[in-house]
């Protein structure tokens, strides 16, 4: 059972209020088992309407929480079975679909283990990210009004590795499993054990930057789906993204790192594998945030995981109108949303061509596509990709699922202020009234 509830919430040294299920932060892990059965009662005891959406998972669509478009937001005092079979396993999670919500507190991690899991390791710890400002500088409903009020963005958060301006807002905090860098949570395990961390991006508007100090990294996942292993120092984790990595941990008391990516400001956590270490401070410089990082051009899929050639392809333009508050799909707010067709069985490319002055992590509900990047046709399958101002990135997809699916930035601002369509099999059918 998930109960959606306001509730006041420690984020380490201080106490907040905020809508968050069950009263924690992040709500519960739920696992599953690729194949079996995911069953939650969505119980709403929000003063507004609310759904949960199943983030990555290839779901009946029924259940995607897509208020709207697959069901009717669940009214106050109401509730929602939610009963889906995960088909994939890995790393995903679940939040609300409803407004700002998912910048409050209403989000938890998804784990679907492998019955048959290939790779061998000693333990794992899930890391959920996420930006806050909730009950500390008004609500994001609030945010989201002051940032319509005016056209500028701020030109102080600024990055390379996202091209330019890398968001709308300074979250005042910024959390590993709902806790600040002044109470920081604290990952214990042992010298020499081989752990896999599952690296979950639950944030509005904000990219991080990860690293673990003293280590280097061997990505084994991204968005649920198993790559070849890519060594790296760091990587760049949009809103929405998964990755796992496997370390080798060696004795001490070692800085976890996400970096809030342009925005001078971070998410901490220690890994501990000796109780005498000291513990590193939050500040700490880590020089492999600086080494080698991640790019999509190092993930390849399995070859099982390789889809058929595309056999046409679409190009959805992303905007921005001179409002600097409306972004745009081929030139479409949500109000009038672009709709991709489809036909069952089908694979189509979408050819995603960034016009706007800024990066976007695009969100596809109900499939994985695949990335196909300049190294070649093997590029990672994902559900969410980001894509940086300027750029023209191809993402292919197989319609297996039929349905009427969102397709979206998940930067709730960005989302919020329009930039959100429709990937729908068949010719189109009215949509639900709300
Ligand atoms: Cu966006």
């Amino acid at each position: 059972m998930l109960r959606a509830r306001p509730a006041k919430v420690s984020i380490g040294k201080r106490t907040v209020s905020t809508w968050a299920y069950d009263g924690r932060l992040p709500g519960p892990r739920i696992e599953a088992t690729a194949g079996g059965l995911v069953r939650a009662r969505l119980v709403n005891e929000l003063p507004a309407d609310t759904t949960v959406h199943w983030h990555g998972i290839r779901l009946d669509h029924r259940m995607d929480g897509a208020p709207g478009y697959t069901q009717q937001a669940v009214r106050p005092g109401g509730m929602f079975d939610y009963v889906f079979t995960a088909p994939d396993p890995g790393t995903y999670f679940y939040h609300s679909h409803v407004g700002m919500q998912n910048d409050r507190g209403l989000y938890g991690p998804l784990i679907v283990a492998d019955p048959h899991e290939p790779l061998g390791y000693d333990e794992e710890f899930t890391v959920v990210l996420d930006d806050w400002l909730d009950g500390v500088i008004g609500t994001p409903d609030e945010a989201l009004r002051r940032l319509n009020a005016s056209t500028a963005h701020d030109d102080t958060l600024r990055s390379t590795a996202l091209g330019g301006v890398v968001g709308e807002l300074r979250h005042p905090y910024h959390l590993v499993n709902g806790r600040a860098a002044d109470a920081p949570e604290v990952f214990a395990s042992k010298p020499g054990r081989l752990v896999r961390f599952r690296v979950i991006n639950a944030a509005a508007d904000t990219a991080f930057r990860v690293a673990l100090g003293g280590h280097r990294m061997a990505v084994t996942h991204t968005d649920g789906f198993p790559c070849a292993p890519v060594a790296v120092d760091t990587f760049l984790i949009g809103m929405g993204e998964r990755y796992d990595f496997l370390v080798r941990l060696g004795e001490g008391a070692f800085p976890l790192v996400a970096e809030a990516e342009g925005k001078g400001a971070r998410a901490f956590a220690i890994v501990r594998t000796s109780h005498r270490a000291a513990a590193p401070s939050s500040d700490v410089r880590l020089r492999e945030l600086t080494q080698r990082m991640l790019r999509y051009a190092d993930l390849k899929a399995r070859r099982q995981d390789l889809l058929p050639r595309p056999s046409r392809s679409v190009t959805v333009t992303l905007g921005m109108r001179p409002s600097g508050n409306e972004w745009t799909l081929n030139d479409r707010l949500a109000a009038d949303p672009m709709r991709l067709r489809v036909e069952r069985g089908e694979t189509i490319r979408i050819v995603l061509d960034n016009q706007s002055p800024m990066w976007h992590p695009m969100h596809l509900h109900g499939h994985t596509f695949q990335v196909r990047t300049s190294a070649g046709p093997q590029g990672p399958r994902k559900d969410t990709v980001n894509i940086l101002p300027r750029e023209r990135l191809n993402i292919d997809v197989r319609a297996d699922n039929p349905g009427e699916w969102m397709f979206h930035c998940h930067n709730l601002y960005h989302q919020e202020q329009g930039m959100m369509g429709t990937l729908g099999y068949g010719p189109e059918t009215h949509r639900m009234k709300h």
